[in-house]
C-alpha cells in the first residue's frame, strides 16, 4: 500500500514526515502527474498561502491529476490550506482559481472580537459519523490559520466537523475516502495521531463515533508554552539556561538547566500547548553555519507533536566566504528541520525602525519576507522591552501606563522600551509603536517577554499585557516572571492574553504544566 506525500518544498512537512514515521507507516514522495493518479493514499499537507499552493499545483501540473483522483473518490487527505484549495477561490488570493471540488469561497475571520490568525487548540463538531474520527475523544486540536470554509460555501454531504472561532466553519470535510481538516493532526499530540492513523493505517476495528449532537459550541483554549533559552556554554554545549532580567551568568558560569531535547520531550509529555526554543545568541552566530539549532530542531521534531516555534538570528547574514543569506533562508532551513513557526527579535525591530522612518512597505524586510511565503500565522515576532520610568505622560513622546509600580524615585509613570541584541541597546522606539508595525508588516503573533519581570517569578507584566493586547488584534503570548500556577490564572481572568510562556519554574520543577492547567481550569480558564 503506498502512501504518497505531496510536498512541494514549503513550510514545515518535516512534521507530517515524523508523524507518518511515527505510525510506523512510509511513504513514497510524488514526483508527477502519474504518481498522484497511481497512489493507493495521497497525503497533502498544505503549508503557506491559497496563491502559492495553486501556483505550486499548476507549475508541476498537478492540479487536473488532484481533481480526477478526489472526484473519483480514491483516498486523498488534505491539511489546512490544502483543504482550503478544494474551494473555487479564495479571499487570501483574490482571482486565484482554487480545484474547484466545491464552487463556494474561503473567506477571512473577520477583525474583532477574536485575534486573528486562529493559533491554538480549539474543539470540533462531527455532523455525521466517520471512521477518520475512529476512537476520537473530543480532545482539542491545533488549529493555525487566519481564512475558513464557511457552511454555506460547503456541500451538506461533504460536511463532517466544525468548529467555533468568532464563526461556525468548516474543520473537517468527507466523502467515502476522501477527507480535509483545517486542524493539523500532525501537531495535535496524542490525538492527532490517531486521526492521521485512521486515514493512513488500514484499522481492523472502527469504531464510528456517534457524532456528537450535544455539543454546543467549541472554544479556543488559552496556551500554556514552555519556552528554552538556548545557547551554547563555555565547553560550547548546547544547554538549556535561564536568565534573571536576562543576565543568564550565576558566578560566571552559564546557568545549565539541561539538554534541549530531552526537556523537550518532557513538556511535550506533561502537556505543554506549544514548544519554543530561543536561541538568546542568535545575534551573534551565524544559524546556518555551525546549524546546532537546526539539528536540535530535526531532533526534536521527531519525538513532539506540537507546535514547535524557533527564534534567535533570524536575519540577513554574509557568511564568512562571503555568500550572502536572506533572513528567508534562515527560516526556510528552520521550517524544514521542523520548525511550525519562527520568532524575530532584534531584525524585526530594525525593520520597524526603517518602516516608520520611510513610511513605506519595502517588501524586503525580514517579517513581509517570510510571511508573504509561509503566512502571517508562521510568524511570531518576540518583543524584549524595559521599562523606562518617567514623571508624567507628557513627559515623553512615548505611550506611557499609569503604574500600580512606582519608579525609584517614585515615579508614576513609564513607557516600554524596546531593545535588541538581548536585551543589551535600548531603542528609541516603544513597544506599541513596534507591535503595531509589525502587524502592519505582516506578522501573525507577538511573543511580549518583559527585561524587568524574567526570571523573577513575580507574576507577568499584566500593564504591559493589557496594553499591548489593546493595539494589536493578532495573537499575543505573555512571557516572563511566571512564579506560580496562580500567576496564569491572574494572566487569564485579568488580561486577554492568548497564551501564557514560562521557563524558569517548569526547567527547576517549581511548577508543573498539568498543575497550571489545574488552576487555571479550576478558575474557568479554557484549557486543553
Ligand atoms: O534578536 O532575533 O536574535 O532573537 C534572540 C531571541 O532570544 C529573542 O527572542 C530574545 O527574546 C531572546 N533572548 C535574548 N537574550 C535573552 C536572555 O535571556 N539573555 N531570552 C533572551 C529571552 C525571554 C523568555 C523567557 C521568559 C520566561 N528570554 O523567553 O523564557 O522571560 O522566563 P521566566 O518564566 O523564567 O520568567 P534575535
Amino acid at each position: 500500500m503506498t502512501i504518497a506525500l505531496l510536498d512541494y518544498g514549503a513550510g514545515n512537512v518535516r512534521s507530517i514526515r515524523n508523524a507518518v514515521q511515527k505510525l510506523g507507516c512510509s511513504f513514497t514522495e510524488i514526483r508527477s502527474a502519474e504518481d498522484i493518479l497511481a497512489a493507493d493514499k495521497v497525503l497533502f499537507p498544505g503549508v503557506g498561502s491559497f496563491g502559492l499552493v495553486m501556483a505550486e499545483l499548476k507549475k508541476r501540473g498537478y492540479v487536473e491529476p488532484l481533481r480526477q483522483r478526489i472526484l473519483a473518490g480514491k483516498p486523498f487527505l488534505g491539511i489546512c490550506v490544502a483543504l482550503q484549495v478544494l474551494y473555487a477561490g479564495s479571499e487570501e488570493s483574490p482571482g486565484v482559481a482554487g480545484l474547484g471540488i466545491f464552487s463556494g469561497q474561503v473567506r477571512r475571520f473577520p477583525v474583532g472580537e477574536m485575534a486573528v490568525p486562529q493559533i491554538g487548540w480549539n474543539g470540533v463538531k462531527l455532523l455525521q459519523n466517520s471512521p477518520f474520527f475512529n476512537g476520537y475523544q473530543q480532545e482539542k486540536l491545533y488549529f493555525v490559520h487566519s481564512y475558513f470554509a464557511p457552511p454555506a460555501e460547503t456541500p451538506d454531504d461533504w460536511q463532517l466537523a466544525y468548529t467555533d472561532y468568532g464563526c461556525e466553519f468548516v474543520s473537517a470535510v468527507a466523502k467515502g475516502a476522501v477527507a480535509a481538516f483545517q486542524f493539523h493532526p500532525e501537531k495535535s499530540g496524542a490525538a492527532g495521531l490517531n486521526i492521521l492513523g485512521n486515514y493512513l493505517q488500514d484499522k481492523e476495528e472502527i469504531v464510528l463515533l456517534s457524532k456528537d449532537s450535544e455539543t454546543s459550541s467549541t472554544k479556543i483554549a488559552k496556551r500554556i508554552i514552555a519556552c528554552l533559552d538556548v545557547r551554547s556554554n563555555d565547553a560550547g554545549d548546547l544547554v538549556v539556561t535561564k536568565g534573571d532580567q536576562y543576565a543568564v551568568r550565576a558566578e560566571g558560569e552559564v546557568r545549565n538547566l539541561g539538554k534541549p531535547v530531552a526537556l523537550a520531550r518532557r513538556y511535550y509529555e506533561e502537556g505543554a500547548d506549544e514548544i519554543t526554543f530561543l536561541n538568546i545568541t542568535g545575534f551573534r552566530s551565524f544559524p546556518l553555519q555551525d546549524q546546532p539549532m537546526i539539528d536540535l530542531l530535526a531532533e526534536c521534531s521527531k519525538e513532539v507533536f506540537v507546535p514547535l516555534t524557533i527564534g534567535g538570528g533570524i536575519r540577513a547574514f554574509v557568511d564568512s566566504m562571503g555568500r550572502s543569506y536572506s533572513a528567508l533562508d534562515v527560516a526556510a532551513a528552520y521550517f524544514r528541520a521542523g520548525a511550525d513557526k519562527i520568532s524575530i527579535g532584534s531584525d524585526a525591530v530594525d525593520a520597524v525602525e526603517a518602516f516608520l522612518r520611510s513610511g513605506n512597505k519595502s517588501g524586503s524586510s525580514s517579517i513581509e519576507q517570510i510571511s508573504a511565503v509561509y503566512g502571517a500565522q508562521a510568524v511570531v515576532i518576540s518583543v524584549d522591552p524595559r521599562r523606562v520610568y518617567v514623571d508624567s505622560a507628557e513627559a515623553t513622546p512615548h505611550t506611557t501606563v499609569k503604574t500600580a509600580y512606582p519608579g525609584p524615585n517614585g515615579e508614576q509613570y513609564c513607557w516600554y522600551q524596546c531593545t535588541v541584541k538581548g536585551g543589551r541597546e535600548g531603542r528609541d522606539l516603544d513597544v506599541i509603536q513596534f507591535v503595531v508595525a509589525c502587524e502592519q508588516l505582516g506578522a501573525g503573533e507577538i511573543l511580549l517577554n518583559s527585561i524587568d519581570r524574567d526570571g523573577t517569578g513575580s507574576g507577568f507584566e499584566l500593564e504591559l499585557i493589557t496594553l499591548v493586547k489593546a493595539a494589536v488584534s493578532i495573537p499575543v503570548i505573555a512571557s516572563s516572571g511566571a512564579g506560580s500556577a496562580a500567576h496564569f490564572v491572574e494572566l487569564f481572568t485579568r488580561t486577554e492574553a492568548d497564551a501564557g510562556l514560562a521557563a524558569g519554574i517548569f526547567h527547576r520543577q517549581e511548577v508543573g504544566i498539568d498543575s497550571v492547567k489545574k488552576a487555571a481550569g479550576a478558575a474557568g480558564v479554557e484549557v486543553r
